[in-house]
């Protein structure tokens, strides 16, 4: 397939005012009626062009224009198009189109699962639904009209409001919906169910009263109500922070077990990924109630950012998607910990961001090209996307952003618009010149700062160079550098630039806006330790030309609790690294006493912020270890890693014995930022002792497992147990699946633990694993619960052998002939295969050769494997 290229961008040839749907469900059969209003669109290059409509897996019944049935000889009919040639100015089109949602394993169009039939349109596949043009410039009102058996699917669902429903010959019923938005067809969902109803009523700030609803599967009321309290939060925080109501009679989310990604923002009906809804304290980790606010939000928020203005092509996609995330991050830190929620976004990013724009899949948070644009909803356009937006924030300040944001929902609500247009708003309502910050849209890859400052004692001046390099040529970027300078006695200075009237504050933000640049801070009245990056001001690799005293300093006394954490990660860093190199020479690895001894003081402090304690706590993942190498060494890695923990464990041990007693939460369950903070201080106390894994340790674990009464504290034990070869493993394991095989959510905790285990036979397992009875590779959750786990451990996707690698090919080009999106997902593993040695090399071109020869590849993972091979 051809690439699409952002260039050659035109508008569309034909508009669609209006979609009437008439959708009639039967055994194994779904027929679609379709009654379009076309006509053609001013704007386009050509006024003589043919209709082109997009559409894929229908069987297409009959088609007429103006009630007239166009014989053979009038359109043509392939694979991906319907093409009338003679289309007039303006016309009713109508289709018919059959197809069977049943045998839909892409889950894209209309597709069945458990308890009823479901649809995912975005990006494109409303077109597997009917014929459309089926792009986001073409936007449409809706009318649909849904059909099906009553017993079987009770529940008719589609955008918008319920205008009327009815009987129909005995068995089956019918609903009538219709949207007042016009709306591009990705937002279009309708759903045909057996599912249970939660509803509440919400009054907006400005007196609107709308209902919301949540339906789960049946027997799972339980577990739908943190949903809906997130979502009423969600609604609160946007009217607060950004002045936007709900502007709907009804606000629907049904959750469904099969689902490609986490949640979907469809006007008025979000479809969501049970994972992302279904919540009790005994099935749900604290984690799992985070991330259930985060994606409740982030679909909610979309309502504006996305639905009411939307994108004008899929390239822009991180106009809504950067934007998005962006405010689901500020709400995560208005209700949780700001520093925490930041820690957890910034090692997110490093971990799947920066290997992504470092490999062969790096793109510009606006691409310029793509095959398929399903591989393009990825870390860059998402959180790279989302840091871009907070660039904009920090260069603006809060009150002029939000200028910035209403300017742009004045200027574009109901269209379909790009980012240059988002800038454009942001730069007319502050006044600030946003010329280098929008370069960040067009460049791929993670530009590099480097920092050294000089201390001038007589001048009692601080003087720092900084350089920027992106190693691509071009301009250089607009680069936020938020900076603090820490004095010797662990006090901030007060800043003041050479030039500027008086010192102001102690955190500055200064505009990188060359490739190099010098700031001069006078009335520094003793050499300070640079504090730079505060809050992680840009998606960048800072080397920041530290010593390890420095940064034990500022990993001490830096009044920026990002930089606290990320001098204890850079010191880590160094640690591990250094113990790479000191195994591989045979040598015993060195952990320095300042090092070990400001861990002491982490967990001496604990109790004044016990997530944040925890955090720091936890040492760089494997992932983010291996990039910083030239020559990954997974292995080495894994040890050195292990070693430091095991360590800091030994030195502790008392301490952490009495952390996890101490930090016990008592009273009823809640995911609160406290309560949950305590439970993760204690869960790393305890990954601590079983760094040291001997029989008391285990005893401890085991214990706890059995007795801990909410699944955050029962998965923390059972996921240390898996790592230990001790027999209690085994048994925790057994028991668990004992208690939980009729949970769906809770079975792929259980399959993740083992898939991920540190274990030396994982692989056997996990290859035992897929033979189990509860594995299922047509489920998204349990296939990415099993293999795309497996596929991102460090050490056994990376196993020396290849067996990892040849493994995990064959389960791509399995999954592939079932759902090529996740079988592309899982493809992404190989990502980074040239960042090691020649031996896993040659294994892992073997491995993607064999996924390219395979017969009848999709276009998604075509692309991931032609990417890497490069
Ligand atoms: N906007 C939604 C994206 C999405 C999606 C994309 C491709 C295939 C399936 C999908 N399901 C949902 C989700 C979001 O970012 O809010
Ligand atoms: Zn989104």
């Amino acid at each position: 397939p051809k690439a699409v290229l952002l260039r050659d961008y035109t508008p569309p040839a034909f508009l669609i005012d209006s979609v009437d749907l008439d959708v009639d469900v039967r055994e194994k059969q779904a027929t679609i009626r379709s009654r379009l209003a076309v006509r053609r669109n001013p704007a386009a290059k050509d006024a003589a062009q043919p209709l082109v409509l997009d559409g894929r897996h229908l069987e297409l019944v009959s088609v007429a224009i103006d009630g007239r049935a166009l014989a053979p000889g009038e359109y043509t009919v392939d694979e991906d198009h319907l093409r009338i040639a003679e289309a007039p100015a303006a016309f009713t089109l109508e289709a018919v189109v059959r197809f069977d949602p049943w045998a839909n394993t892409r889950l894209e169009g209309f597709y069945a699962s458990k308890d009823g039939l479901f649809t995912q349109c975005e990006a494109q596949g409303f077109r597997c639904i009917t014929y459309f043009i089926d792009r986001p410039d073409v936007m449409s009102r809706y009318t649909v009209t849904l059909h099906a058996g009553r017993e079987r699917f009770p529940h008719l669902l589609a955008n918008g409001n319920q205008v009327a429903k009815g009987e129909e010959d005995g068995e089956r019923h019918w609903a009538k919906w219709e949207d007042p938005f016009p709306k591009p067809s990705y937002l279009f969902a309708m759903v045909a169910a057996k599912l249970d109803l939660l509803e509440e009523g919400f009054v907006t700030r400005s007196g609107r009263k709308a209902l919301l609803q949540v339906y789960v599967e049946p027997g799972k009321i339980d577990q739908a109500g943190f949903a809906m309290h997130a979502l009423k939060k969600a609604m609160r925080w946007d009217e607060a922070v950004f002045g936007l109501e709900l502007d709907l009679e009804r606000f629907m989310i049904v959750a469904v077990g099969d689902f490609n990604m986490g949640a979907m923002e469809n006007k008025g009906l979000n479809i969501f990924n049970t994972k992302y809804i279904l919540a009790r304290p005994d099935t749900a980790t604290d984690y799992d109630y985070y991330g259930i606010d985060k994606v409740v939000a982030h679909e909610y928020f979309h309502n504006w950012t996305g639905n009411r203005v939307t994108c004008r092509d899929w390239f822009q996609l991180t106009l809504k998607e950067g934007l998005t995330v962006f405010r689901d991050q500020e709400y995560s830190a208005d209700e949780y910990s700001r520093a925490v929620a930041r820690i957890q976004d910034v090692r997110d990013l490093r971990a799947y961001q920066f290997p992504e724009d470092a490999g062969p899949m790096a793109h510009p948070v606006r691409p310029d090209s793509y095959v398929e644009i399903n591989n393009f909803y990825t870390a860059t356009v998402y959180e790279k996307g989302a840091e871009v937006i907070r660039m904009i924030y920090t260069l603006l300040g809060r009150e002029p952003f939000r200028k910035g944001m209403d300017l742009y929902f004045e200027r574009h609500d109901g269209q379909a618009v790009t980012c240059d247009d988002f800038t454009q708003a942001m730069q007319d309502a502050s006044g600030v010149d946003l010329s280098g910050l929008r370069r960040w849209y067009s460049r791929a890859g993670t530009p590099r700062v480097t920092a050294r400052g000089v201390y001038d004692e007589a001048a009692q001046a601080f003087t720092l160079t900084v350089g920027q390099s992106l190693g691509q040529g071009g301009e250089p970027l607009h680069i936020p550098l938020a900076v603090g300078l820490v004095g010797p006695d662990g006090v901030d200075i007060p800043l003041r630039l050479e030039g500027d009237a008086a010192a102001s504050g102690t955190t500055r933000v200064l505009d990188l806006r060359e490739a190099e640049q010098q700031f001069r801070f006078v009335e520094v009245t003793a050499r300070p330790v640079p504090s730079l990056l505060r809050g992680f001001s840009a998606p960048v690799v800072l080397d920041g030309g530290l010593t390890d005293a420095d940064l034990t300093h500022l990993m001490t006394h830096d009044s920026d609790p990002f930089n606290r954490w990320e001098a204890g990660q850079v010191l880590a860093t160094r640690i591990i690294l250094a113990g790479v190199e000191a195994l591989k020479a045979g040598k015993p690895m060195e952990v320095p006493t300042a090092y070990v001894e400001a861990v002491g003081r982490i967990l001496a402090s604990a109790s004044r912020d016990p997530a944040f304690a925890a955090e720091c706590l936890a040492l760089p993942d494997e992932a983010i270890l291996a990039e910083q190498m030239e020559v990954a060494d997974p292995d080495a890695i894994h040890e050195a890693r292990r070693r430091l923990k095991r360590e800091i464990a030994e030195r502790y041990r008392t301490r952490f014995e009495g952390a996890f007693r101490h930090f016990t939460v008592t009273g009823p369950y809640s995911p609160d930022a406290n309560a949950a903070g305590r439970r993760s201080l204690r869960n790393a106390s305890l990954g601590y002792l079983m760094a040291i894994d001997d029989s008391t340790a285990r005893a401890l674990t085991f214990l706890e497992y059995r007795r801990a009464e909410n699944m955050t504290d029962t998965m923390a034990a059972l996921e240390c147990l898996a790592n230990s070869a001790g027999a209690e493993r085994e048994r925790a394991l057994g028991m668990f699946y004992e208690k939980w095989k009729d949970e769906a959510l809770v079975v792929d905790k259980w399959f993740r633990a083992q898939a991920t285990s540190d274990l030396p036979k994982t692989l056997d397992r996990v290859k035992s694993l897929l033979a189990h009875p509860a594995f299922d590779l047509r489920n998204p959750n349990r296939a990415r619960a099993v293999l795309h786990a497996f596929a991102g451990t460090a050490v056994h996707f990376h196993a020396a052998d290849g067996e990892g690698y040849r493994f995990v090919a064959e389960q791509v080009v399995a999954l592939d002939r079932i759902n090529p999106q996740i079988a592309s997902r899982l493809a992404r593993a190989f990502d980074r295969w040239k960042k090691y040695d020649a031996g896993r090399q040659a294994h892992a071109r073997g491995a993607l050769e064999s996924i390219r020869s395979a017969e009848g590849l999709s276009s998604d993972v075509g692309e991931v494997v032609g990417r890497a091979l490069g």
